[in-house]
């Protein structure tokens, strides 16, 4: 097994989501030049890896693939950055919008396992439309990152590898704090690494204000990679909104070094994910 810190983290960048608004903060990117600039910004302060979705210019989260192929054209013009297309979109999405990003070509895809309560709503992922989206990727050469947000999630996710419908190798974003997911918390971390085979590279992500906490109890515990970014949260700092995308990811950064990780370059993180050669 490795050692906690032997290998440096993976920071990835959420630069937009599908819930925040400029009304939450000013500056969340909406347009395809603005996530592409957001990110390519990013990238300078230490992101390898960009979770993409898309909206329409008045903010509206969109599934118009034209969005999708202009944003990681735009992203890969600016930057080596690793793209990877969410498949959860928003949740009032049906699952052709919410997986248009697939045509797009990126060199990663998001897959949900299973389904919960997300907020007032559901955001739901039955198994054929999880399995849908695994076919479509591995018939594009796609690689994929299983977003789990609750244990299901995960003893799902791995129940998938061992039985062959799920592709190795197993990447998994344990995502905590969403309202109708896992709380935050070091037992909830500890049960959602539980179910899962030694030396996954798994994530975390963290929505609200235990993010920090949260990430860096990751960071202390051996995670692959941690993600930041508007979709996630807003603020940089209590009470302190984030002027940008690349400011959280300076915060990112920090917390990792002062906790005695190095960060991820651009080629480290296609190795930690195991997706050299892959595009
Ligand atoms: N917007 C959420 C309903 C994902 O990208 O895979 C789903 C989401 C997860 O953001
Ligand atoms: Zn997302």
């Amino acid at each position: 097994m490795s050692a906690w810190n032997e290998k440096p983290v993976v920071i990835t960048l959420a630069p937009t989501g599908a819930e925040v608004t400029r009304e939450d903060n000013p500056n969340v990117p909406y347009a395809p030049a603005e996530i592409a600039r957001s990110s390519c910004e990013a990238a300078e302060a230490g992101a390898a890896l960009i979770h993409i979705h898309v909206r329409e210019d008045d903010g509206t989260p969109s599934g118009r693939p034209e969005l999708f192929e202009e944003t990681i054209r735009l992203i890969r013009e600016g930057s080596d950055l690793i793209t990877m297309v969410s498949t959860g979109g928003a949740i009032w999405m049906g699952i052709d919008e919410r997986t248009t990003g697939l045509e797009a070509n990126p060199d990663l895809a998001g897959v949900e396992t299973g389904s919960l309560n997300f907020g007032e709503e559901a955001f739901v992922t039955i198994r054929p439309h999880g399995l849908g989206i695994i076919e479509r990727a591995e018939k594009a050469g796609i690689p994929l990152e299983v977003e789990a947000f609750e244990v299901g999630h995960v003893a799902e996710a791995v129940r998938m590898l061992e039985v062959g419908e799920l592709p190795e190798p197993l990447r998994v974003n344990l995502v905590f704090g969403v309202p109708g997911g896992i709380d935050a918390s070091p037992e909830a971390l500890a049960a959602m690494l539980r179910p899962l085979p030694p030396e996954t590279p798994w994530t975390v992500t963290c929505v609200g204000r235990h993010q920090q906490r949260m990430l860096a109890l990751g960071l202390l515990n051996g995670a692959t990679g941690i993600r930041v970014g508007f979709e996630d949260a807003v603020y940089v700092a209590k009470g302190q909104l984030a002027d940008s995308n690349a400011d959280l990811v300076r915060m990112a950064a920090e917390l990792a070094k002062n906790l005695g990780r190095e960060v991820a370059t651009i080629p480290e993180a296609r190795e930690i994910l195991v997706l050299d050669g892959a595009r």
